[in-house]
């Protein structure tokens, strides 16, 4: 357990206590005075230390059978299950996440075992014919090596395990660097791989911020000590990550920000949409990368639309997330909160309208009719909705991560296409139709990696494949079948059994066509 501990780190099997590190505590954001424990800041000797244990325990489980590797999974996957009210507890004391969402992450990761509990039965490779007698030519996937991770902090369970599920199962060894606002979610992730049978060395924690330990972890690319980085977080920090990856030659997996397009067009079920907007923009605070940015709405409905809208919103319950029927609860952090309030202040510009009133912190000058929380003591933001924003606004361009969105109105179909692509980001998007027409030119035309119809721009389900284009990412995907290729390097192999030197291309015995036939009717 971590209370009164002051962990830095879990390396080789072991947990690190660390007297002198710098400090930080993991607040409940529903009630700052409740610290749900205090954590210290690994810095870049113990990452170095945790990719060197990585590094020796690789070889034996590299070549342990992939089903054995997978089976501890299966151990993870239950050893979740069973504890899940509990995570899901810590969840949503740590990180302000409503109850109900907490244990749907939590399932998210135990579906991400089932899945990949037969991967390991399976990690397919190719027999494939070979162009000369007495040879065969194979493939095989190998594992990469040392996998270091940084991942954020509006999902620490279910992401992480999109990450190092896959990754373990296909043979690498890992090094993480969970988000410095979800601290003991990490710890329990790790506690319980630990109680999985992932064996000491294979998988290793280092605590801290981003700015000293993830710092150091971008800093030791270049020391070679990584084989494959995965990163989760903002665009402008996974462009630092793919400028050192690249320099050494390594893909990363980036999961970075968007600024995700709703379409509503005027045959749509207006109920329906606005159902989907409303969860899409404010579920979970608006705090995932596949939140609404940009609600754009025909002209025709437009009007219509967003009365209805605001009046829902208005009404929407905001609180403690242990209280069931709240639409969300407090930011993450009081960074995030302060992250959001500083956005309503530089990107609102005059033309804008706001139905639901410019602010802010619920408690610190302004209220909310349905709050059912602590606003004195929890960092709660007002949901907000900005109107009448134009495609040359920096807003229509900005990821917020809290609980506002624009509304745009278009008057063709082109047009609202323009507004759902060119902002640059492509994690997510959906549309509200029953046109298939238009389905079909949505599905065809969106730049976006994930598309929904008739349904939420969150909310992808665990094996369908998970990421983004443009700003959004370097077009990595996670989840089902597709991650196995982040974690996996193709090995060609070819066997002559001959018993003599037969050169392809030259020793081919290719059957030459008489060319001087021609045919007669
Ligand atoms: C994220 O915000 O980084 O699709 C992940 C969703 C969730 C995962 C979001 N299943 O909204």
């Amino acid at each position: 357990m971590y209370k009164n501990r002051k962990l830095a780190a879990y390396i080789d099997g072991r947990w690190i206590e660390s007297q002198n590190g710098t400090e930080f505590p993991s607040i409940n954001p529903a009630n700052k005075k409740d610290v749900v424990g205090v954590f210290t800041e690994s810095g870049k000797d113990q990452v170095r230390e945790a990719a060197h244990a990585a590094r020796k325990a690789y070889k034996t489980w590299s070549q342990t059978p992939a089903p054995v590797r997978a089976s501890v999974i299966g151990n993870f996957g239950r050893l979740i299950e069973a504890n899940k009210e509990e995570l899901a507890k810590v969840l949503a004391r740590e990180i302000g996440k409503p109850l109900r969402e907490a244990l749907g992450e939590v399932q998210e990761a135990v579906d991400t075992c089932n899945f990949f509990v037969s991967e390991g039965r399976r990690l397919y490779g190719q027999t494939v014919p070979s162009e000369m007698p007495n040879k065969e030519l194979f493939t095989y996937r190998r594992s990469i090596g040392v996998f270091g991770c940084m991942t954020a902090c509006n999902f620490p369970f279910a992401v992480p395990a999109w990450y190092f599920i896959p990754a373990l199962i296909a043979g690498n060894t890992c090094v993480w660097k969970p988000s410095e606002d979800a601290p003991a979610t990490s710890y329990w992730f790790t506690d319980l791989l630990h109680h999985a049978g992932v064996p000491k060395g294979v998988f290793n924690t280092v605590f801290g911020t981003g700015q000293k330990t993830g710092a150091a972890m971008v800093d030791l690319i270049d020391e070679g000590i990584f084989d494959k980085i995965g990163f989760t977080g903002s665009t402008e920090v996974g462009r630092r990550i793919g400028e050192a990856c690249g320099r050494n030659l390594q893909v990363p997996c980036l999961e970075l920000g968007g600024k995700n397009p709703m379409i509503v067009c005027r045959d749509a079920d207006i109920d329906l949409a606005l159902e989907g907007a409303l969860f899409s923009g404010f579920g979970t605070g608006g705090q995932r990368c596949t939140s609404l940015g940009n609600l754009i709405v025909d002209s025709s409905i437009h009007d219509q639309f967003v009365q209805k809208l605001v009046d829902r919103a208005s009404k929407m319950v905001i609180g403690d997330p242990m209280q069931p029927g709240i639409m969300y609860g407090p930011l993450i952090s009081e960074r995030f909160l302060k992250g959001h309030l500083g956005h309503l202040e530089t990107l609102i510009e005059k033309h804008h309208e706001m139905p639901l009133g410019k602010g802010g912190w619920i408690g610190h000058g302004v209220g909310w009719d349905h709050m059912k929380g602590d606003a004195e003591n929890g960092f709660y933001a007002r949901p907000n909705i900005a109107l009448n924003v134009k495609m040359t606004d920096r807003i229509y361009r900005t990821e917020t991560f809290g609980p506002l969105f624009n509304v745009m109105k278009f008057h063709d179909f082109d047009e609202a296409m323009a507004m759902a692509n060119d902002h640059g980001y492509g994690l997510s998007s959906a549309i509200y139709t029953n046109n298939p027409m238009l389905v079909y030119q949505f599905k065809t035309g969106i730049t976006a990696g994930m598309s929904s119809i008739n349904n939420s721009t969150t909310g992808a389900e665990a094996h369908l494949p998970f990421g983004g284009n443009g700003k959004s990412g370097n077009g990595g995907r996670q989840s089902g079948i597709w991650v196995i290729d982040q974690f996996t390097k193709w090995h060609a192999v070819n066997w002559d059994m001959s018993g003599k030197l037969q050169l392809a291309q030259m020793d081919t015995a290719y059957v030459e066509p008489d060319l001087n036939y021609k045919i007669q009717i």
